[in-house]
């Protein structure tokens, strides 16, 4: 707020120092007196460049530092458009002396400076230490700096079921394929803003650095929502196969469909960790612990139908069903 004020200081000693020379200007628009008034005003002028390049600099540093929360950065633009608003009237008065003798026009100064203002500041997710302890209840991508795991991107789910969830598994549409190798059910797929799979790996080091509960929220087609919790979740490394090694203490509204999973190493078409003769994701389309084969299977197809090869959990309604929605997440405990 102190350039602020030194902004309206500088613009009304200009306008000041204006509206006593304009008295002369009339009969003495040449000569020492002019153009010490235009040597003042390019000054000035450079000063509120310089501010405002100054103010935009430490905004992009602030943001590369990524310190700052959403409210402070939208502070930071108000003063920005504040200043922005001010230099306009600044233009107005340089606008009104130059009619006198338009040696020079400040416009080229004016329209670079509203190029930098309008500039769009990039979408940079904030970084916080885990979904559980951040205090907003706004829902989206953040970075998480976990002191014994590398930095990772999540998206962190704040409204549903309490929040402070970190989205492992995201499909509402079928816009994203989810029938795929094991490369991809390792590093993930699909967009953290749309439909996903954060990946085996992350999901491991996320679980077997910290204790978490697991919650699978799921939707029908005629709208109807239910979940399942369990107290505690973690999957083996990949040397493991990416085992289902906890799962403990189901409770909720859909039934347990994957305890018999527990146990199961990961199995993609190319990788078959099952019990079945022949390979699990090969037969239902997907990536899934399976046994010999299944009793959900989040990731298979996206389709409508009483059908096993779909996205299905068999005690939503005690049947195999292609569902509408399904959203897997771990929080920390
Ligand atoms: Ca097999």
């Amino acid at each position: 707020m102190g350039r602020s004020v030194l902004i309206h200081l500088l613009v009304l000693g200009l306008f000041s120092f204006c509206w006593t020379t304009n008295a002369n200007s009339a009969e003495n628009n040449t000569g020492f007196g002019y153009e010490l008034l235009l040597a003042k005003l390019d000054y000035l002028e450079y000063k509120l460049l310089e501010l405002q390049v100054e103010t935009k600099e430490q905004g992009e540093s602030i943001l590369v530092n990524q310190n700052i929360t959403r409210r402070e950065l939208m502070g930071q633009v108000s003063e920005i458009l504040e200043q922005q608003r001010i230099f306009a009237n600044h233009e107005k008065i340089l606008n009104a002396i130059f009619e006198l003798n338009p040696r020079k026009h400040p416009a080229d100064n004016s329209k670079l400076l509203t190029a930098i203002l309008n500039e769009p500041i990039s979408d940079v997710p904030s970084t916080v230490k885990s979904c559980v302890e951040m205090k907003t209840n706004k829902s989206g991508r953040y970075w998480l700096t976990q002191t014994d795991l590398p930095k990772l991107e999540v998206y962190c789910e704040q409204t549903l079921h309490g929040g402070g969830w970190i989205v492992i598994q995201n499909r509402f549409n079928g816009s994203v394929d989810f029938f795929r190798n094991w490369t991809d059910y390792r590093n993930g797929f699909g967009s953290l803003d749309g439909e996903f799979w954060l990946g085996l790996e992350k999901i491991r080091q996320l679980t077997s650095t910290r204790m978490h509960e697991l919650l699978i929220h799921l939707e029908d087609h005629a709208g109807v929502s239910k979940h399942a919790k369990y107290e505690k979740f973690a999957i083996g490394d990949e040397s493991d196969q990416y085992a289902l090694k906890t799962l403990e203490s189901c409770s909720g509204t859909l039934g347990d469909s994957l305890i018999g999973h527990k146990g199961m190493k990961f199995t993609t078409f190319d990788r078959d960790n099952d019990e079945h003769f022949g390979n699990c994701a090969s037969l239902f389309h997907g990536g899934w612990w399976y046994k010999a084969c299944h009793t959900s299977n989040l990731n298979g197809p996206y389709k409508k139908g009483d059908d096993p090869d779909t996205m299905t959990w068999s005690t939503f309604l005690n049947k195999y069903y292609g569902l509408k929605v399904s959203k897997m997440m771990i929080r920390a405990i």
